[in-house]
């Protein structure tokens, strides 16, 4: 039995009519269901239904809601499209027993999905998804999507989730240091979920700011809800028209992704983001504890780390892993170079809201650019740059990328590594620090090159190698 419901990096997402559909949405609800049942920490179990900004999100999860119920389970829904960080917060100070959010994160508005945040507050792992996923499955196969309704039917409540979470910030971002330097924002959401959020926070603390995409757009302006350097054109724009401003700063679809520009507009990738935060957390928080970072990102955190005399944890690729280590306590602030970290005392998920406040704090207490800011860490610690370059696959190419991770002779040739690391795809250690790693994405039909070098120049030609062998395989 081929599987239509397939949970990727981050839950299972799908193009809306095509795999994602009333019945391969309820059969994962009936799944999820019948898990949180099986694992409840309540006696009632309890979960919370939350959507994105995208085509028919409020009727999914009405939906989503209504067979929640006919399965015994209560909800609370949310009152509108909400950031999957605002969830999480919401299912851990309420105690509950996970959530269901409909969205596809980053994925062009074609896409929806479903993530699911179990009670512990993080991405659901592979054990937990793999269970959701063969059950929903079956269900699927068997037709027998409706045998478990109950008697005892559970209830629905609408929520407003918001206020809660921008109260709890308050315990995390020093807001005093922010107000001081009396700095002016530029901010965009993207038209996703995170809609209103940095704006209510800047309203509420004072802070002077400008923003953009503010309305809902189930076509995310056109583009996906990703935010890079492509689709922050407008971002850009607004700051290169106004000095004045200090930092911009994005969110993805579900606003669980940051996007950082600089005070001339100057995208900085998120590994370098990660980089100065990773510095700024240890040297203004006082907790114990390493730094976390996925295979794919940048080993700068390495470095400040061995600084520190802190350890430093590589996870595969998923926010999940790093949301275990910050529950297990073992780190003090984890992140992916795809634009997602989180910090001890705040969720065991991404949070793309919090990532721009943290940099605006450290701008405001520091009083440097994000760029100097850079500049301080190659100073502490070297250089490294990092880059990465997708590219899409069909079939036949998907069998070629296939080839070249299992058999990469040529590669290794080429490039005489010091480590062949298989932990994730395939990851070929260099001298000097460097490194290259190719994997295929769990939420793109592609295949993802991450090479980092002691120059820009050497990055390059590690992407350039792969990319010249995949043309002529
Ligand atoms: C998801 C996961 C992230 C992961 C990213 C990229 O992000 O939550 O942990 O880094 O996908 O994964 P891949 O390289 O497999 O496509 P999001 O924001 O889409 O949920």
């Amino acid at each position: 039995m081929n599987d239509i419901i397939k949970f990727g990096t981050s839950g299972f997402r799908g193009i809306i009519a095509d795999s994602f559909t009333f019945r391969t949405l309820t059969a994962t609800v009936h799944a999820v269901a019948d898990y949180v049942k099986a694992h409840s920490i309540n006696a009632q179990p309890m979960l919370m239904v939350g959507y994105d900004p995208r085509f028919m999100g409020e009727v999914f999860a009405k939906d989503v809601a209504e067979k929640l119920n006919m399965c015994g389970v209560d909800v609370v829904l949310t009152n509108r499209d909400t950031p999957t960080p605002v969830i999480a917060f919401y299912v851990i100070s309420h105690k509950l027993d996970g959530a269901i959010n409909i969205t596809a994160s980053h994925n062009p508005p074609i896409y929806t999905g479903i993530k699911f945040t179990p009670s512990w507050g993080g991405p659901a792992m592979p054990e937990e998804t793999e269970q959701i996923q063969s059950m929903a499955n079956q269900y699927l196969a068997e037709n027998s999507l409706f045998e478990q309704t109950q008697k005892n039917k559970g209830k629905t409540e609408l929520v407003d989730p918001m206020s809660e979470y921008i109260d709890h910030l308050n315990d995390m971002i020093d807001f005093k240091e922010i107000a001081k330097a009396n700095l002016k924002i530029a901010i965009d959401p993207l038209h996703g979920a995170g809609r209103g959020y940095l704006k209510r926070i800047c309203e509420i603390h004072g802070i002077k700011y400008v923003s953009i995409h503010e309305t809902r757009d189930p076509y995310f302006g056109g583009a996906a809800p990703d935010p890079n350097e492509t689709n922050l054109f407008e971002l850009k724009k607004l700051m290169a028209e106004d000095e004045t401003i200090a930092i911009g700063m994005a969110t993805d679809g579900d606003a669980d992704r940051f996007g950082i520009l600089d005070r001339h507009g100057r995208f900085i990738i998120p590994d370098y983001v990660l980089a100065i935060l990773s510095e700024y957390v240890l040297s203004t928080r006082d907790f114990e504890g390493g730094l976390g970072r996925s295979i794919a990102t940048t080993h700068l955190i390495d470095r400040i780390a061995r600084q520190h005399k802190r350890e430093v944890y590589e996870t595969p690729v998923g926010f999940k892993y790093i949301g275990k280590l910050l529950t297990e306590g073992k780190i003090v602030f984890g992140g992916e170079e795809s634009g997602g970290l989180s910090m001890i005392g705040h969720i065991p998920d991404k949070d793309g809201i919090i990532a721009g406040l943290l940099m605006l704090e450290a701008v405001a207490r520091t009083n440097k650019t994000v760029s100097f800011l850079l500049e301080d860490i190659y100073k502490m610690v070297g250089t490294l740059y990092a880059d990465r370059r997708d590219i899409e696959l069909d079939n036949d190419s998907h069998a070629h990328a296939k080839a070249l991770m299992s058999n990469p002779s040529i590669l290794i040739d080429k490039l005489k590594p010091l480590e062949v690391d298989r932990t994730e795809g395939l990851k070929l250690l260099l001298e000097g620090g460097s490194w290259l790693l190719l994997r295929l994405s769990g939420t793109e039909p592609v295949i993802r090159i991450y090479a980092e070098g002691r120059q820009q120049t050497e990055t390059e030609q590690y992407i350039n190698s792969v990319q010249d062998i995949l043309k002529h395989a």
